[in-house]
Parts: C-alpha cells; sequence; structure tokens
C-alpha cells in the first residue's frame, strides 16, 4: 500500500518508522511543510513506554548519545525549604520497574535520529510540501505548489493546529488558550561558574519546583552537558499570539520569593522564548468510515505537558497505528483496522489530556488548606508512594 504521513514531528516519524519496521514493503512519503527539519522547541521527558518503542525502532545506538538519564527526582515546594517527594536511583529504579529507561533529551536530537532511522528504513520525504487541502473521499491532499499527492492512507500527524482536523471537523476552530504558557530555556552547563551551580549541575536530576499559580522543571540533556528549564506561569500572552519572546526582567520578577538556586539558574538565562500552551475539544472520531485517514498526536489529543505526555503518546499512537497497518492485506481492511487503532488509543490518550490538566491544580495550588493537605500526603508518602499520590506522572 501507499501511506501518506502529513508532518515529520515526531508522532509522524514514529508512524513512518513503526509502519516501515513492521511492513517494509509498503511505500511510505511523508510530507513536511519546513523547509528542512529545524531546532524547534527544547527538551523533552521519555516515560519508558516511548523508549521502550525507540528502542525496538532501532534506536538505541543514536539516542544513547544524546540522552541524559536522571538519577535523581525531587519534588520541593516553591521556597525550596523542604523535600516534599524524591526517588534516589531514579533512572535505575525506572529500567528495573518498566523494562526501559527514562530519558531526557532535546526534541531536536531525537527528531533527526528518528529521521535518519526513518531514511535507513526506506522512508521517502518531500520537505518544503505543505498540505492546503484534504480529499478524504478521494484519498489525496493538495499541496501550496499545485501538487496532488494520493496514496491508500493519509495519516495526519500535522500537529496542534492540524489544518487536517479543521477540514474533517468541517470548520474553522483553532486550539484554545489553557490559561497557562511555558517559558523554555536551555542552556550549557559549561558556563556556570557558580560553585554551588556547579555541584548542583554535575549530578543528573530531575527538580520539581510546586507553587502558587506556577511551577517549574528542571532537567539535563545531552548526557549533563545542557540543562533544561520549563517555567508554568498564567498566560499573558496578547490574544492572537502564540509564542514571542520573553521579558527576562518580568520572568525573574514572576519568581523572585521562589528557591534561591531556581534564581541563581534564572540568572544565567540570556533570552527566553514564551509558548501558549493550548488545547482543544475531543474529536468524535479519529478516522473516516472508508478508512482513508487517521488521526495521531497534537492533530487530535493536545495537552498540557504537566504529565510529560505529549510526545510520548504521539509515539504510542504511531507504533499502534503502525502495528495495525501492517496487518492489512490490502487497503479493503483498513476502515476495520483504523477502528481498532482508535478504540485501543482514544480513551487512553484522553485519560492523559485530562491526567495532564488534573495535575495543573495539585502542582499550583496557592499557599492554604488544600496545600499543606497535598503536602501532608506528600511527606507521609516520601519513600512509599501509595495508589492515589498525588504526581501521577
Ligand atoms: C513547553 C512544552 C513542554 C513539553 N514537554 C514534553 C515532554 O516532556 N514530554 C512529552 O512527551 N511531550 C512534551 N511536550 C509535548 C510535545 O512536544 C508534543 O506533544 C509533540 O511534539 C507533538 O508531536 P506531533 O508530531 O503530534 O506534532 P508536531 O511536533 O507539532 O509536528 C507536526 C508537524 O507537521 C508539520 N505540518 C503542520 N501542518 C502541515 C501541513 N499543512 N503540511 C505539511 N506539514 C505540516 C509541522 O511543520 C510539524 O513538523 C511539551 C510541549 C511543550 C509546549
Ligand atoms: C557522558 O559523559 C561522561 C562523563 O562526562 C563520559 O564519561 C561519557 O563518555 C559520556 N558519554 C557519551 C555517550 O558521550
Ligand atoms: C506502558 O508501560 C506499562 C508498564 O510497563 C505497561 O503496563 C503498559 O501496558 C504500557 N502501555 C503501553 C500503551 O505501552
Ligand atoms: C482546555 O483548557 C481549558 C482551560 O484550562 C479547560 O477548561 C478545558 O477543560 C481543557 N480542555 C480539555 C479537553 O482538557
Ligand atoms: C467523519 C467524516 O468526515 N466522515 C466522512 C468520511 O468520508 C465519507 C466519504 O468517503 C464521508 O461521507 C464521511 O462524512
Amino acid at each position: 500500500m501507499n501511506i501518506v504521513i502529513v508532518g515529520a514531528g515526531l508522532g509522524g516519524l514514529g508512524a513512518a518508522l513503526a509502519l516501515k519496521s513492521a511492513a517494509p514493503l509498503h511505500n511510505v512519503l511523508v510530507l513536511e511543510s519546513a523547509p528542512q527539519l529545524a531546532e524547534i522547541g527544547a527538551g523533552l521527558q521519555l516515560t519508558p513506554n516511548a523508549t521502550r518503542l525507540l528502542l525496538r525502532w532501532g534506536l538505541g545506538d543514536r539516542l544513547e548519545k544524546v540522552a541524559a538519564s536522571p538519577e535523581i527526582l525531587t519534588i520541593l515546594p516553591y521556597k525550596g525549604d523542604k523535600v516534599l517527594g524524591r526517588r534516589n536511583g531514579f533512572g535505575k529504579e525506572m529500567v528495573c520497574k518498566y523494562g526501559s529507561p527514562f530519558w531526557d533529551m532535546h526534541r531536536a536530537d531525537l527528531q533527526l535520529a528518528m529521521f535518519e532511522r526513518a531514511q535507513e528504513l526506506g522512508v521517502r520525504f518531500r520537505f518544503g510540501a505543505t498540505v492546503t487541502e484534504y480529499d478524504f473521499e478521494g484519498s489525496k491532499v493538495s499541496l501550496s505548489n499545485g501538487d496532488e499527492v494520493s496514496g491508500d492512507l493519509i495519516i495526519a500527524a500535522d500537529g496542534l493546529w492540524s489544518r487536517a482536523r479543521t477540514q474533517f471537523l468541517r470548520n474553522n476552530d483553532s486550539p484554545l488558550p489553557t490559561g497557562d504558557l511555558a517559558y523554555r530555556i536551555v542552556l550549557h552547563t559549561n558556563i556556570i561558574e557558580d560553585e554551588v551551580l556547579r555541584e548542583f549541575v554535575s549530578k543528573p536530576r530531575v527538580h520539581l519546583w510546586v507553587g502558587p499559580d506556577c511551577h517549574a522543571i528542571y532537567y539535563p540533556l545531552r548526557n549533563n552537558t545542557m540543562i533544561n528549564i520549563v517555567l508554568l506561569v498564567p498566560d499573558d500572552l496578547p490574544e492572537n499570539v502564540a509564542k514571542a519572546p520573553g521579558d527576562i526582567g518580568q520572568m525573574r520578577e514572576l519568581f523572585r520569593d521562589w528557591d534561591p538556586l531556581l534564581q541563581r539558574l534564572l540568572a544565567l538565562v540570556p533570552q527566553v522564548q514564551k509558548w501558549r500552551l493550548m488545547n482543544n475539544t475531543e474529536m468524535d472520531s479519529w478516522c473516516n468510515e472508508t478508512g482513508t485517514i487517521a488521526f495521531l498526536g497534537d492533530a487530535c489529543h493536545p495537552m498540557l505537558p504537566y504529565m510529560a505526555q505529549g510526545a510520548n503518546s504521539a509515539v504510542e499512537d504511531a507504533a499502534v497505528l503502525g502495528t495495525l497497518i501492517a496487518k492489512a492485506r490490502d487497503k479493503s481492511d483498513l476502515p476495520a483496522l483504523l477502528r481498532i487503532y482508535q478504540h485501543l488509543r482514544k480513551p487512553r490518550s484522553w485519560e492523559m489530556v485530562k491526567g495532564s490538566l488534573r495535575q495543573r491544580d495539585v502542582n499550583h495550588l496557592r499557599d492554604g488548606l488544600e496545600q499543606q493537605q497535598r503536602d501532608k500526603i506528600l511527606l507521609e508518602q516520601l519513600d512509599t508512594p501509595l495508589p492515589g499520590y498525588p504526581f501521577y506522572w
């Protein structure tokens, strides 16, 4: 069969890898509007369910070089004056429990590794190819340069601003603001001179501070030679702006009552981007009865990054979809296989969407009774989290 994937993000690349790994004889073509793979985004946390799949697709050698494996996970109140949660030996515990590593990585490194591996497996790519029209009935797409591309199946992996979605739903809906935005910071550790900070960054760790209306997370990248910090705060971007350069002074001001260690880290930041965090309503269906289109990733389930599951769930979608399509004898099998895909993936992804939203309430409690109750549970379960532990992630 001929499969056309729209979007060379982590979801689209994952679908290409899953398909070509399971069914090498299918022709897989990826259409990507960007003229080339560009360094977009910052750090990502990859949980074992996704790393297991990436390893299965033959990415181990490439990714081990660019990953960082945190050894300690710590949760702190915003003032940083105590420890609310901790896992020592975090990386080893993850491998033991789930049979695959927990990795922190730059999105660009992961995307490049997936792209290279997909090429090795014979996936074809067209960059600078922007899809403008979908013909779901005819199973083809039109590009901005007038070309038409058809296939037995179109996979819409075109992300948060999915045009496939608006055409499928026949509306002009845009993604919705969640009320939060992210400052995303990436720094090289070799710029750090401060002894306290050098000591702090010398050990690969995940550090999560939770506070009123905001939280902050720190983790390493590229074998601990870089660090990633994300600050999650109330959205103050102008209505029609989704991403903009942030004001460093304003950023530091928001965190002036927080852990002095975090403030020292923020003092190192020369520039920063602000990204509006968006979500969207649930689609009734992720595929067409005729079996010509399937959605995956942010195109159908954008979520707050508060459980770090956006990319992980896109990779899971890709694996399930690729494995199922590989079972098709011809395209008449597609409608039933896509229904199975939707049945397996839609409820689970939606749990992640909802769970990530609930996590905001837990992370962003203001000082008061609820916050004290949260902290009491965390401290009681410091060494052995029980079911219902407030930090599901
Ligand atoms: C601050 C922040 C932190 C995050 N942290 C994590 C984390 O720790 N862990 C995690 O798992 N996830 C995280 N995420 C989420 C994760 O980045 C996304 O969920 C994931 O990258 C989505 O992948 P995707 O392939 O579905 O979409 P995208 O990565 O958006 O890819 C879509 C691709 O389609 C292309 N495209 C779009 N329209 C067209 C068109 N018309 N024609 C051709 N091509 C087109 C785009 O150029 C793009 O390359 C985070 C997100 C944010 C904002
Ligand atoms: C990672 O860093 C350690 C310590 O600095 C070094 O010994 C190791 O070779 C590095 N690994 C890779 C894959 O670069
Ligand atoms: C994710 O990992 C857990 C633990 O190993 C496993 O029970 C679960 O089935 C996995 N889910 C998916 C979708 O891979
Ligand atoms: C999207 O975010 C808004 C604002 O936080 C929230 O009310 C809504 O329930 C979210 N939608 C989904 C599907 O999670
Ligand atoms: C949900 C949806 O858009 N379904 C469409 C699938 O395609 C057929 C034609 O092949 C349409 O009739 C459906 O409306």
